[in-house]
């Protein structure tokens, strides 16, 4: 089962059911679910979909703008988690390569803050290169949807979006690296972890394209992770409560060669298999 948040005629946000190429809208009204997270947050969320579905008032998803699949909850993210990685780290960053190269195989993973709500970009909504840098790339991730509970309720597409020249000239600037407006891609929509197909075969694909054309391509696989999405909830979870829930994306496989950045004007596309493409046109400062 897979859902989104869109917005309504009206203008307000709305949640709906994705089933193939149309939205089951939820009527949220007369039940004690406000928002997509608290459907989340119920023991059975397929259940409580199927109790809210009003399919009288079905359109077609292209017919509708979607939003990131976002409420309260905070994001975070795992570094260094696919071998790919830690070598593009190392390439980058001389000066840190021991940090990388220690964390790829240590017990404690890398975990960083990632995003607030509002620095969350959806389905077509744009996504930011810092003003201040000049090297940059998408980190194409799967990411995992965790209710307060940190129970994994679901998946969904992540663009880790990050600044190599600011990250590589000091290890210490990886939040400015990171965090800044749009720097995080979430969506198109959350699959429920019981409709994925298994972790690993699921394959997760980058493509940029620059005037019309692919200016990168790159695909890898759930199965070259070096850790499992349970052992990274666990190390998220210690002595971290979560009252709204969170996203982790889980690290990218997919780095560009080091003689590409992106620029204004690119569109990305990141698919991940059982849950869709989520795809954003770049802009700077
Ligand atoms: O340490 C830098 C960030 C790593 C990261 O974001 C990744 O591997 O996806
Ligand atoms: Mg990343």
């Amino acid at each position: 089962m897979r859902l989104i948040k869109y917005l309504s005629p009206s203008g307000s946000p709305a949640v709906g059911q994705l089933d193939g190429d149309r939205v089951i809208p939820l009527d949220l009204s007369p039940s004690r679910f406000h928002t997509l997270a608290d459907i989340l947050e119920d023991d059975d969320p397929a259940q409580a979909v199927r109790s809210l579905l009003d399919p009288g008032r079905q359109t077609l998803a292209a017919d509708v703008a979607m939003l990131p699949p976002i409420d309260r909850q905070e994001v975070w993210a795992a570094g260094v988690t696919y071998q790919r990685s830690q070598v593009a780290r190392m390439e980058e960053s001389p000066a840190a390569a021991s940090c990388y190269d220690r964390v790829y195989s240590s017990p404690r993973p890398e975990l960083f803050f990632k995003a607030t709500p509002h620095r969350v970009a959806g389905p077509g909504q744009p996504l930011r290169i810092r003003a201040d840098s000049n090297w940059n790339v998408p980190e194409p991730e799967i990411t995992l949807v965790l209710n307060s509970r940190l129970k994994l309720v679901g998946f969904t597409v992540g663009n880790d979006m990050s600044s190599r020249d600011i990250e590589g000239e000091n290890p210490l600037y990886l939040p400015q690296a990171k965090v800044y407006n749009a720097c995080c891609g979430l969506g198109p929509c959350i699959t429920l972890a019981d409709s994925m197909p298994p972790a690993e075969s699921i394959q997760i694909r980058l493509a940029i394209r620059r005037a019309g054309e692919v200016a990168f391509a790159g695909t890898t696989s759930v199965a070259k992770m070096a850790r499992s999405f349970d052992d990274l909830i666990q190390w998220l979870g210690r002595d971290n409560a979560f009252p709204h829930g969170a996203f982790l994306l889980t690290g990218t496989g997919v780095v560009p060669e080091r003689e590409f950045t992106l620029q204004p004007g690119d569109l990305v596309a990141v698919s991940i298999d059982g849950i869709g493409t989520l795809t954003n046109p770049i802009v700077q400062g």
